[in-house]
């Protein structure tokens, strides 16, 4: 599916904004199918309160009952389509709704999609009205179930003489706040009836070259032939190559390649874009000129060793929780490079494309995560493989011709020690790479290296470790010692795959030191982080490929006893703010590409440059 732009054939209309919104809290929730709550203005139901497109509903208001929802929650909203479309295809489409949605036009179905975080679309030309206003009824539910990805479960309290009748609760099985609504843009648009449906593009270097495969895909042709012209566009819009096919290979003759930004002292980052004109069609579709790799020793782009410095991330910030924000995307790539991150991992689920075209334009890589996190024993059953499959395919679809994204990440942190994980990850990692041999593929593994069934199937052996923190906490002492341990042993058992740690960190209330260390003070996160990097500055020179710190930024969980107010492993607070860590951090990363930054030497350890490894 490509991604919404508009061209002299296509117009892009938004319908964010404010919407009206009603929970359905009817017992079993489903007041809003029994009474059809899609062929009558919401209003006429009962109460709406405005709600804002695209957010969660979460936060928005001051009420717990719209915070804690669990069930059908419903939108409106009403729109005009020119009449001018009327011999055009005009579709409507979702960025992502959270996570199960049905959607009508004037009570008409005009698509439904299970899963959050992935883009929607339907065509509505049979539904809408030409010469006036049109209603648009969104029902969004965000129950987690064993078959759902993520998976949770819903959990009934039968004894009413310590609940009330009917009481449930929605069970988790992540360690974030399981944020709801419509997510991200949602967009009308307009395209001529024979249309460029789909466009691949897979790069490859030879010499000074860049060489393009491209495959267009048209809809509405029949067996109607269209003209075709292909055009490779550089930064300035110069032709530089061009074609007549559908599909072809052309020649980007002295190619201008596409480097993550603390790769080259160049311009990073160098985007083309390959211009299809097909019958009365345009479209521009951005792509980069880059090849990834992997060896033994670690992750190659355009051939050279690629060490990964960078952060684990989310989405999620205050009152709009997942809802897409420019303003915040803005101030995230500021603050990624101010800390010298060349990489961030998608955890735990795929970000908004807008976020996406900034890691593309701005030169940093990124590892894409599917939303297959905390997949437990029985989650694993052959319906579970299928809808882990059909979110991959359509993981991949959106996104394969980002020359940021190097690796698919398929789980975190799953139950990949039993038999079953076999089984399941063996299927899910090979369809991925099926989709897309362009690329690597991995899962992020919390087991050892002797109870990991699945890992085998990797191109990077990457894991999750709290030494000093979940086990023991406050001792700093022994952070090296294990992790170095741990590191060999994995080595030891695969000896020809690279290692990247994926996540360590410690919780750290913002503003609160104490000396010597404490846990949760500022002191403690930067001794443990530091004890940590002295570990993979030994290994960096050899098959260690990488270190992605949890987290950048602090960010909501659901409430627990072991969270204080959200998860507070951030560098960065949630409001985007340094804590002494983040200081730690810019210092070490930018050493390792730039040899004219001058550390502020506030901290202990002095980094060794690579050249001195
Ligand atoms: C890891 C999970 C991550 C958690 C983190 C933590 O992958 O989602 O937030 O631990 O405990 O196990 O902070």
């Amino acid at each position: 599916m490509l991604y919404p732009r508009s061209s002299e054939s296509r117009v892009v209309n938004t319908l964010d904004g404010m919407w009206s919104f009603r929970m359905d809290d009817s017992p079993s929730r489903d007041q809003g199918f029994t009474d059809q709550w899609w062929t009558k203005p919401l209003k006429q139901t009962g109460d709406v309160i405005p709600m804002a497109v695209p957010s969660s509903y979460n936060d928005v208001t001051a009420d717990r009952a719209v915070r804690d929802f669990v069930g059908w929650a419903w939108y409106e909203t009403d729109f005009f389509v020119s009449s001018d479309w009327q011999d055009r295809v005009v579709s409507l489409r979702f960025g992502s709704v959270h996570y199960y949605a049905m959607v009508w036009v004037n009570g008409q179905e005009a698509v439904r999609h299970n899963g959050g975080h992935l883009p929607f679309e339907g065509v509505i030309n049979d539904m809408v009205n030409w010469t006036s206003s049109n209603r648009l009824t969104v029902a969004v539910n965000n129950t987690l179930t064993p078959l759902t990805l993520p998976p949770g479960s819903i959990e009934w309290q039968k004894d009413t003489s310590r609940y009330p009748d009917g009481y449930f609760v929605q069970n988790l099985q992540m360690d974030f706040f399981n944020y709801a609504g419509i997510h991200r843009h949602v967009q009308i648009y307009t395209k001529p009836r024979i249309n460029i449906d789909d466009i691949i593009i897979v790069t490859d270097i030879q010499g000074d070259n860049g060489i393009v495969n491209y495959n267009v895909t048209l809809a509405g042709n029949g067996d109607q032939s269209v003209s075709v012209k292909i055009n490779v566009l550089d930064a300035d819009g110069a032709v530089v190559a061009s074609s007549s096919r559908l599909s072809d290979q052309v020649v980007i003759v002295n190619v201008t390649l596409w480097w993550p930004w603390t790769m080259t002292t160049g311009t990073p980052a160098y985007m083309y874009t390959l211009q299809v004109m097909a019958g009365d069609d345009v479209y521009r579709e951005p792509f980069g000129v880059r090849t990834v790799g992997v060896t033994s020793q670690g992750f190659l782009i355009n051939s050279k060793p690629f060490y990964c410095h960078g952060v684990d991330k989310h989405e999620d910030s205050d009152i709009r929780g997942k809802g897409l924000d420019y303003p915040l995307i803005a101030r995230d790539f500021y603050m990624l490079k101010w800390l010298g991150v060349n990489c961030f991992r998608s955890s735990h689920y795929p970000y908004a494309e807008e976020i996406l075209d900034q890691a593309d334009r701005q030169g940093i890589v990124v590892i894409n995560e599917c939303p297959g996190v905390g997949i437990r024993e029985n989650n694993m059953g052959p319906e579970n493989v299928a809808h882990h499959k059909e979110v991959m395919w359509e993981f991949v679809r959106r996104d394969k011709n980002r020359p940021a994204v190097v690796m698919w990440s398929t789980a975190n942190e799953p139950r990949s020690d039993v038999p079953k994980a076999e089984l399941y990850f063996g299927e899910v990692i090979n369809y991925t790479r099926s989709l897309d041999p362009s690329r690597l593929v991995t899962f992020i593994s919390n087991k050892d290296y002797n109870t990991d069934r699945a890992v085998k199937f990797v191109d990077v052996i990457c894991f999750n470790r709290y030494y000093g923190w979940y086990k023991d906490t406050g001792h700093t002492e022994v952070i090296k010692l294990q992790l170095a341990t741990d590191i060999k042993n994995w080595r030891k058992t695969h000896p020809t795959k690279p290692l990247l740690m994926s996540e360590y960190g410690a919780g750290t209330v913002a503003g609160l030191h104490q000396e010597p260390s404490y846990v949760f003070t500022e002191d403690y996160q930067v001794e443990l982080m530091s004890e940590y990097h002295k570990v993979f500055d030994t290994y960096r020179a050899q098959y260690f490929t990488g270190e992605l710190v949890w987290n950048f930024a602090d960010f909501i969980t659901a409430e627990g006893v072991t969270r204080v107010v959200g998860n507070k492993k951030g560098v960065l607070t949630r409001q985007r703010q340094p804590k002494a860590s983040a200081h730690l951090l810019r210092d070490r990363y930018h050493a390792m590409f730039d040899s004219k930054y001058v550390p502020s030497n506030r901290y202990r350890y002095r980094y060794p440059k690579r050249e001195e490894l």
